[in-house]
């Protein structure tokens, strides 16, 4: 049998309720607000005056107890609540990983879109129920809800990559993604005013 630095956990059996958008058993919630995204959007005077008035919630991550340390798969469910600011439609930070490695996404409920930048290429990737996003390492990555209900997938990823927000605060996410009607723009990335 190998030996490990940190013993893996025992298996788990994990229910997901896709409908709730909750993991049984669970872990940590983290709940973001307009608050929390000051800078990102690029109507920064909306944000800022939608974050001191009611300051709605616009995402929650669900995680599973699976551990964020090398070896292990942590998997957590995101909700991102749908709106827009500006008419920029509500998306998560967005991150890259530090240590480089891939990752997986599976749409659980609503439209959504999963926005990659590598600091030079951008990729979109549209979402729904049964669609698997695959995140090679190197690319940041960026959700959108580009519908009217809540959009919700599952994240799947290596417990060692880690999480850098400032990489995306430094170099952008290649395009912006506006309400259009009905449907949605993708624009070219424009710094917060
Ligand atoms: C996801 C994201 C989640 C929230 O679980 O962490 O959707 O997005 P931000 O972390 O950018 O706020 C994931 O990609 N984990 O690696
Ligand atoms: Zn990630």
């Amino acid at each position: 049998m190998s030996t490990y630095a940190t013993p893996p956990i025992n298996p788990l059996r994990i229910a997901l309720a896709a409908a709730q958008g909750t993991l049984t058993p669970e872990g940590p919630l983290l709940t973001r607000r307009l608050s929390d995204l000051e800078g990102l959007f690029a109507d920064e005077p909306a944000r800022k005056r939608a974050a001191d008035g009611d300051d709605p919630v616009v995402y929650t991550v669900a995680a599973s107890p699976v551990p964020e340390v090398a070896r292990e798969l942590p998997q957590s469910v995101t909700t991102i609540l749908p709106g827009a600011v500006g008419g920029e439609f509500h998306m998560t930070k967005g991150h890259q990983h530090p240590d480089p490695q891939g990752e997986i996404y599976l749409g659980l409920a609503g439209r959504g879109g999963l926005l990659l930048h590598d600091g030079t290429r951008t990729e979109w990737i549209e979402m729904e129920p049964g669609v698997i996003g695959y995140i090679p390492p190197g690319w940041a990555h960026r959700s959108v809800n580009i519908g009217d209900e809540p959009y919700r997938f599952l994240a799947v990823y290596p417990g060692s990559a880690g999480h850098d927000y400032g990489w995306v605060v430094k170099h952008g996410m290649g395009r912006r993604v506006f309400r259009d009607g009905a449907s949605y723009t993708l624009a070219p990335f424009s710094a917060a005013t």
